[in-house]
Parts: C-alpha cells; sequence; structure tokens
C-alpha cells in the first residue's frame, strides 16, 4: 500500500503523520507520502498529474483544501469555491489515471443545509441549501460527494469521504482574522494574558460546536483508509452529549491557560450557523469502542502546545 496524503503540512495531515509514526508496527507494509503545497499546487492540473505519476500511489488522503474559520469564509466565499472545486476535480481525475484504488477525502458537517432536523447524518448532505457564511467552501466539498459517487458509478472505484465536526489541536492555524474559534481563541487567551487585556470573544457566546481532537481524527482516517468498505460518506464526531457552546469553549479555553482576567462579548461580530449537530451512530456502529480523548485534556494539549511553541505555530 502506498499511501499519499494532499494537504499533510496542515493540522490534520500532521496528525496523521504523527500517528503513522507511533503505530509504526500497525502500519507495517505501507509506505506513506506527505505532500504539502511546495510539492505542487493542486489547482493546477498539470502539476497535480505530475505528483501522482511522480508517486504512483494505490492509495489517497485528501486532506488539501482551502481552509479557514467563519470570517475567513464571510470575505472569501467565492475564493472557498475555485480553489477547492480545482483541487477536488484535479486530485480525483489525478488518482483515476495512475490507478489508485481507494481515496478518502475529507467533508465538513459544515456543509449540510442550514434549516434542517437535528441530530444531522450521512443521508441529508444534499437536502437544502447550507448556510450562507460558508456556502462556496460548503457547496464545494458537496461536489466531492458527487464525484465519489460518479466515480464509482463509472468506474467502480471505492473513492469515498468522511466529515468531521471543528477540528483542533497542536499545529492548527492559530491565525485571529482567519483561523477557527478555538485556535483563535487561544491565541487571543495567549495575548490578553501578557498584556494583562480583557479576552473578546467574538459573538453572543450561544451557538454550538461539537469538536474533535486532530488525533482522534487522525486515528479514524488509519481505520476508515483501511477498512470502511462504502463509497458513502461517514460523520466522523464525538456524541450529541459532547456538544458545546462557544461561551463553555471560551472558559475552557481560559481554565486551560489559567487566565484570570476579564471575558467580554463583542455581539457585533457574526454567531455563524447556530448549531449542526452531528450524529455518530453510524461510526459508533462500526466502532463501538472507540475512545476519544475528553475536551478538556485535548484542549490542555493543545494550549500546551501553543504555548511552547509560540514562536513558530502558524498565526
Ligand atoms: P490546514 O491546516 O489549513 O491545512 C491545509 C493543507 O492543504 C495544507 O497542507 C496546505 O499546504 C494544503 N493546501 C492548501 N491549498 C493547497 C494547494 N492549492 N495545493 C496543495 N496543497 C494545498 O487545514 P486542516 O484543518 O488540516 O484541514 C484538512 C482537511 O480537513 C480539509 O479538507 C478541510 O476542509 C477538512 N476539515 C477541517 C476542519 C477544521 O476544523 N480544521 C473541519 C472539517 C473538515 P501548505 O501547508 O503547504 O499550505
Ligand atoms: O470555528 P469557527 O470560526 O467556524 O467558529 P464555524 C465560529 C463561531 O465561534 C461563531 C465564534 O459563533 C463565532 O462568533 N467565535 C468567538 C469565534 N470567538 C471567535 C474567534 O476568536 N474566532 C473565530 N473564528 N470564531 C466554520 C466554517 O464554521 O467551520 C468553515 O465556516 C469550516 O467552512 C469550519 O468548515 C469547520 O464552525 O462557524
Amino acid at each position: 500500500m502506498k499511501v499519499l496524503v494532499t494537504g499533510g503540512s496542515g493540522l490534520v495531515g500532521l496528525s496523521i503523520q504523527q500517528v503513522v509514526e507511533e503505530e509504526r508496527t500497525g502500519c507495517e507494509g505501507e509506505d506513506w507520502i506527505f505532500l504539502s503545497s511546495k510539492d505542487a499546487n493542486l489547482t493546477s492540473l498539470k502539476e497535480t498529474q505530475d505528483v501522482f505519476q511522480k508517486h504512483q500511489p494505490t492509495h489517497v488522503i485528501h486532506l488539501a483544501a482551502m481552509v479557514g474559520g467563519l470570517f475567513k469564509n464571510l470575505n472569501r466565499n467565492l475564493d472557498f469555491w475555485r480553489n477547492n472545486i480545482h483541487i477536488n476535480d484535479n486530485v480525483l481525475q489525478a488518482a483515476h489515471e495512475v490507478g489508485v484504488v481507494k481515496v478518502v477525502s475529507c467533508l465538513s458537517t459544515c456543509i449540510f443545509p442550514d434549516k434542517t432536523t437535528y441530530p444531522i447524518n450521512e443521508t441529508m448532505i444534499h437536502n437544502g441549501p447550507p448556510h450562507e457564511s460558508n456556502f462556496g467552501y460548503a457547496y464545494a466539498k458537496r461536489m466531492l460527494d458527487v464525484q465519489n459517487r460518479l466515480y464509482f458509478q463509472q468506474h467502480g472505484h471505492c473513492y469515498t469521504a468522511v466529515i468531521p465536526t471543528n477540528v483542533f489541536g497542536p499545529h492548527d492555524n492559530f491565525s485571529i482574522e482567519e483561523g477557527h474559534v478555538l485556535p483563535g481563541l487561544i491565541h487571543k487567551t495567549y495575548i490578553a494574558k501578557k498584556e494583562r487585556k480583557p479576552l473578546v470573544v467574538w459573538g453572543s457566546g450561544t451557538p454550538k460546536r461539537q469538536f474533535i481532537y486532530s488525533l482522534d481524527l487522525a486515528r479514524l482516517f488509519l481505520w476508515v483508509l483501511r477498512e470502511y468498505p462504502e463509497v458513502e460518506p461517514i460523520i466522523l464526531s464525538v456524541g450529541e452529549e459532547d456538544e458545546v457552546s462557544i461561551k463553555e469553549a471560551a472558559e475552557a479555553v481560559v481554565e486551560a491557560l489559567d487566565f484570570e482576567g476579564k471575558v467580554v462579548y463583542d455581539t457585533h461580530k457574526s454567531d455563524g450557523q447556530l448549531k449542526k449537530t452531528a450524529c455518530n451512530a453510524k461510526l459508533r456502529n462500526y466502532r463501538p469502542d472507540f475512545y476519544f480523548t475528553p475536551f478538556k485534556q485535548a484542549l490542555k494539549e493543545t494550549c500546551d502546545w501553543f504555548v511552547t511553541n509560540y514562536d513558530t505555530a502558524r498565526k
């Protein structure tokens, strides 16, 4: 098995790299290659085909994407659509051309319809428009699911996808303006503590999210690559009971970083989608015993990583 990981230098890619290194004995007979955008700009079909020709993978984990939090999405919806549509089309076609037998791509629970019933499950992806805040990203990701079904229909390939909830962990993008909520809050709290200023949480704090630790997600990715047999996607999420409000998430960051200052909410900033509660019954059916790292433990590990690696962290 020769596994090519696109987006191998990002949050999820580096977590998979870490788990592969930790599980070396479980990976016998597997050759792993982790790509970054320096190896190939995957928005270019030629560069994508060249890198696939060079490595001749049998399996692909496709993570590369234009990624960002709510506020980056609000500002650049068109760019999210165009970059991700090109990357996904190029990667799946290049994989097909070199005879890749399995591709596992990455969707996100934000791509589900905004007006829906809860909890969301895998059958509901195409049932109505996504939340307008990430219209471009969500539609581009939905098309990956369409493409997977068509590669199966026309060529019999097992090109499938996972659907994680909000991911966080070491090596995240800690940019305050462009990153996701947890890395953003960790960075802001770190600065507020240093400068003895209040922590400003954006929005009302009432929206809810399910967070998955990148190392847990990495372990699940390896299982999907090796064993999950379906073309239909699978939600990778903690349970509905582990959903937390942004206020609870901010309080957990405050505790993990031992911040004693004031916390204020800037309600002029967008709340984004109020919730996207996902059902992990399908995952639990396959993996009843899978252990998710408790949220506060994972958050503490992430905060410690950020403090230790402050000078070199992406921000
Ligand atoms: P990330 O940390 O921003 O990493 C993105 C990766 O994609 C990097 O390796 C980057 O390479 C690569 N990339 C971006 N544009 C590229 C291009 N034009 N050509 C080649 N490579 C390119 O993102 P992540 O959080 O790990 O996300 C991984 C996957 O999970 C994505 O598909 C994302 O949609 C999905 N996802 C993420 C979350 C989340 O909360 N983070 C939630 C659900 C799903 P460089 O390092 O060289 O820039
Ligand atoms: O992770 P996040 O940016 O994205 O979280 P989404 C946004 C929520 O956190 C909103 C609040 O309710 C914000 O008001 N928030 C509070 C903050 N403080 C902050 C902060 O400092 N930074 C940020 N970023 N938010 C994204 C999608 O949605 O989820 C993407 O836009 C992607 O497409 C990702 O799929 C997983 O969860 O709202």
